[in-house]
Parts: C-alpha cells; sequence; structure tokens
C-alpha cells in the first residue's frame, strides 16, 4: 500500500493491553459472497438499496513488522469489534483477507446513508488502540459501491466498490463512494485492454478516412484512415489512449492487421478504379520492429488484390529515429513492395539529417502544430517553409496536416506544398460518407471512381 496522508505511522506511546479473545475467521470471503447474492435478491425484491463497503487498513504490515503478529491479530480483533459496534443490526461484517473487511448495509433508503456510515466506521476504527502496552494510531481506507445505483449484479457491486477503494488511495482520501467518471486511469485502462480484444473480435472499431488534397492541383487524391473505437458505456474513445492499450496488451499486431484489411477493402470501394490515389494508414512505433509486419502488409494486400503504388504507410518521426538502424530493414522491404514510406508529425522528432537521407522514406508529413497558426506566427511559416525545401531537396513529396481554414490553404499552395489535409477540407468521416463528401465539394470526385470528372475549383 503506498504511503499516503491518511495512511499514517501508526507507531504510538504506551499503555495498558486490554486482550479481545475473539476469533476471527480469516476467510470470510466465502461468506460475503453468499450473503451478498441473498442480501441482493431481497432487494431487489423490496425495490431496496444495499450498499457495500470495502475497508483495508492503512500500513497493516509495519504493525506486524514492529510489534509482531500477535500483535497485529490484536489488532485486527480491535478492529472488527469497533466495526461491528459502528454498525446497525441489520448490518453484516465479514473479516475477507489479511487487512481487508468488507460490510453490507441492507435497506438503505438514501445513497447518502452510505456516505455515514462510512465516516462513522472509518472514525471508530480510527481512536487510539491501546495494544501491548503501546497505543496505537490504526487507520483506514474504504470505499464503497451502492446497488442498484452504481451497479446491478454481484461482480460488478464488487468490482465498484474496489474500484472506488482504489480512486480513495490514488488520491489519498479517507473514502470514497463509487463514481464511473472518477474512476482512476488504471482501472479504466484495465477494463479497456479485455473491452479492447472484444472490440477487435466482434468488429466495435471502425475506421474514419480524412480526405487529402493534391494542393497544386486542388483535386482529392486520398485520405489518411484514422481508427474509432465507440464503446457502449464510455463513449468515443481516442485513438492515442487505445492504441497504447493495444501496444501493452500484446495487441497491437491483430489492430494493425485489422486496420490494413478495412482501409483496403473500404478505400477500393470507393474509388475502385481511381488513379493516383492512395490511403494511409499509421503504423505503431512497436510494429517497426516487428518481423510480423511485413508479412501481415504482404497478406492484407494479397486478401484486397491492393496496388502497392496506392498504398501509404505513416511512421511518426520519433519511432523511425528511435532506432533507425533496426527500423531500416522493415522500411526497406516496405518500399521494396512499391509501398509509400511517409514519416509522420515531422517537426517534433529531431529527426537526423543523415538518416534521413538513407531511409527509403518518400514524403514527409508536416506536423500540424506548426501549420495550425501559420496564418498569425511569422516562426511556424518559416518553419514551414524549411521542411518544404528540405523535402524538395531530398526528392520527397511533402505533406500539410492541419489546414484549419482557407488562408492557410492558399498560403501552403503558393509555398508549393505538394499535399494536404485538416478540418478546412474536411473532418476524418466513415468510408460511406466520403463519396456524398466528394461529390458535393468544390474538388470533386477522383477520376476512375465510378467515371466522374474532376472538379477543380
Ligand atoms: O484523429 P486522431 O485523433 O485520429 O488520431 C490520434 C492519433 O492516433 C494520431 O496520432 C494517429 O496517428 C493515431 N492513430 C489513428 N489511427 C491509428 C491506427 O490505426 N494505428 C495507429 N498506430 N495509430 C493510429
Ligand atoms: O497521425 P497523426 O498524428 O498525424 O493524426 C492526425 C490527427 O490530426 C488526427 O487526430 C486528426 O483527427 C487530427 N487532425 C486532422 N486535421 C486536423 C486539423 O485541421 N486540426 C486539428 N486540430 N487536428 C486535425
Ligand atoms: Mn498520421
Amino acid at each position: 500500500m503506498p504511503a499516503t496522508t491518511t495512511c499514517e505511522p501508526p507507531l504510538h506511546a504506551t499503555g495498558a493491553v486490554p486482550v479481545i479473545g475473539l476469533a476471527i475467521n480469516k476467510t470470510q470471503r466465502r461468506e460475503l459472497l453468499d450473503h451478498l447474492d441473498r442480501e441482493l435478491a431481497t432487494a431487489r425484491h423490496h425495490g431496496e438499496r444495499l450498499a457495500l463497503l470495502v475497508v483495508n487498513l492503512c500500513r497493516f504490515r509495519q504493525i506486524n513488522i514492529a510489534f509482531g503478529h500477535d500483535a497485529g491479530d490484536r489488532v485486527l480483533e480491535q478492529v472488527y469489534v469497533r466495526m461491528r459496534d459502528a454498525l446497525r443490526k441489520d448490518d453484516l461484517l465479514f473479516h475477507v483477507g489479511n487487512d481487508e473487511f468488507a460490510v453490507l448495509l441492507t435497506r438503505l433508503r438514501t445513497p447518502q446513508v452510505t456516505k455515514l456510515a462510512v465516516e462513522k466506521i472509518l472514525n471508530s476504527i480510527g481512536a487510539n488502540m491501546d495494544i501491548d502496552s503501546q497505543t496505537l494510531a490504526v487507520t483506514a481506507v474504504a470505499g464503497a459501491a451502492v446497488f442498484p445505483d452504481h451497479a446491478g449484479n454481484r461482480n460488478d457491486l464488487l468490482k465498484a466498490a474496489d474500484s472506488a477503494l482504489h480512486f480513495a488511495r490514488d488520491q489519498q482520501l479517507d473514502y470514497s463512494i463509487y463514481d464511473a467518471s472518477t474512476r482512476s486511469e488504471d482501472t479504466r485502462l484495465a477494463s479497456l485492454k479485455g473491452n479492447l480484444r472484444t472490440a477487435l473480435d466482434n468488429g466495435d472499431l471502425m475506421l474514419h478516412y480524412q480526405p487529402q488534397l493534391n494542393l497544386q492541383r486542388g483535386v482529392l487524391c486520398g485520405s489518411e484512415a484514422l481508427a474509432r473505437w465507440h464503446h457502449a458505456e464510455m463513449g468515443w474513445i481516442r485513438p492515442d489512449i487505445f492504441i497504447a492499450v493495444a501496444e501493452k496488451a500484446g495487441l497491437i499486431d491483430s489492430l494493425t492487421y485489422w486496420s490494413l484489411n478495412v482501409a483496403l477493402r473500404e478505400w477500393s470501394q470507393f474509388c475502385s478504379s481511381c488513379e493516383a490515389t492512395s490511403v494511409a494508414i499509421n503504423l505503431s512505433a512497436k510494429l517497426l520492429h516487428s518481423p510480423e509486419l511485413v508479412p501481415m502488409v504482404e497478406r492484407a494486400m494479397n486478401i484486397w488484390n491492393a496496388d502497392p503504388a496506392s498504398i501509404v504507410l505513416e511512421v511518426t518521426e520519433s519511432a523511425m529515429m528511435a532506432d533507425p538502424a533496426t527500423a531500416l530493414h522493415t522500411l526497406r522491404a516496405l518500399h521494396e513492395m512499391g509501398i509509400t514510406l511517409s514519416i509522420d508529425d515531422f517537426g517534433t522528432g529531431y529527426s537526423s539529417l543523415a538518416y534521413l537521407k538513407k531511409l527509403p522514406v518518400a514524403e514527409l508529413k508536416i506536423d500540424k502544430s506548426f501549420v495550425m497558426h501559420m496564418a498569425e506566427n511569422r516562426q511556424d511559416r518559416k518553419i514551414v517553409q524549411s521542411v518544404i525545401d528540405l523535402a524538395h531537396t531530398l526528392e520527397m513529396q511533402v505533406v500539410a496536416e492541419g489546414i484549419e481554414d482557407e488562408r492557410i490553404l492558399n498560403m501552403l499552395v503558393a509555398m508549393g506544398c505538394d499535399y494536404g489535409q485538416g478540418f478546412y477540407i474536411a473532418r476524418p468521416m466513415p468510408a460511406g460518407e466520403l463519396r456524398p463528401w466528394a461529390e458535393a465539394s468544390v474538388w470533386g470526385v477522383p477520376a476512375g471512381a465510378d467515371a466522374c470528372e474532376v472538379a477543380k475549383s
């Protein structure tokens, strides 16, 4: 248990020792579960509330170390008696683990009663305790959840109370009552991990496509595929969050293989015979060093009979430059397959110009942080111009991202930037919206997409 302000050292002066001969059953977890089932059934039947409290002692291990296990046992007995005395007669108390207790508050009129009960319990535990001629100050931390307000069944109620306990500890509170919006990030990530696996299996993830323009010709030339996840309870989850979860959970291979397949299928449906259009897919830094990547791309290309010239793979500058020697091997293989490689977020990752020259990369994407403010910021404008010039010197193409208004778009055209994307042109959208968007836009549908002519503004 981390040291917290609520978990102060329990070591204190002297005093008499009233030993309580109470046999505590150390494995009352089973009883808790049985009682929970019974009480939940009763609460459901009568339309009543039920609260589950989990209480952990602070620094109990230190008490055992400093005073011995006998003293530790007596502390537990004292805590048990104090908690029991603080409860109403219908409430149920369990000693569920070493220094862990659980309480069921039955027939609650309002959820607010939970707060009063928790405070009463924590106060009673917190009064000085005389053990073996020592006066100890024992403190505890608690988490609580209420049926049916926070959870509808036994497992969810246990999880919610635990989650509240963790939150209280993390935030250095005496206690916390469950609140979905304040669950700790760890708990959120842990539950996201399991959910992501299911989401991948069930098809709950989708790709949105952000159109990209050929700035010099003023026509649509491709799109960037961006993963989206709509979670039934948590709503939209940002890709930077769930991609990090996928990386940690060993799911990034599956997620990337999924992205590749969906992007190649959906883009070919939108642009079955478009000339010179491409779809860009983001690659996680983790995959650059994985032997799985190249065979994975080959498999997806074979399945969808995709032209490598229509595929762009984006790798962030920091990923490429972290270990360029190893990355080089993978990048060469992809390049030899005819795929375009692009350095994403360029300008934020300290590129080595020596490596930049050696990498088989055909495109730089200027990070949106420079593009977004270039109309007002001279410095940003200069950086953008330098990146455009650098790219062209190295015989690379350059893409600007983060075009948020018409002025920036016009500036980039004048500065010789090759391609661009941004909210001014279009926000990322589902595949099905691409055609109506393109038909209504001044940039038009690419030639070859159902034989529609390109309309230049
Ligand atoms: O829309 P935006 O919020 O989509 O994207 C946030 C970040 O998530 C971007 O840096 C983008 O590169 C990354 N991202 C989006 N989709 C994918 C994906 O399918 N794979 C990987 N590795 N990154 C992605
Ligand atoms: O892969 P990358 O890190 O480049 O991801 C592109 C990100 O930029 C996505 O999150 C996408 O939604 C976002 N984006 C695209 N166009 C704009 C824009 O014009 N303004 C801002 N603020 N973000 C944009
Ligand atoms: Mn990108």
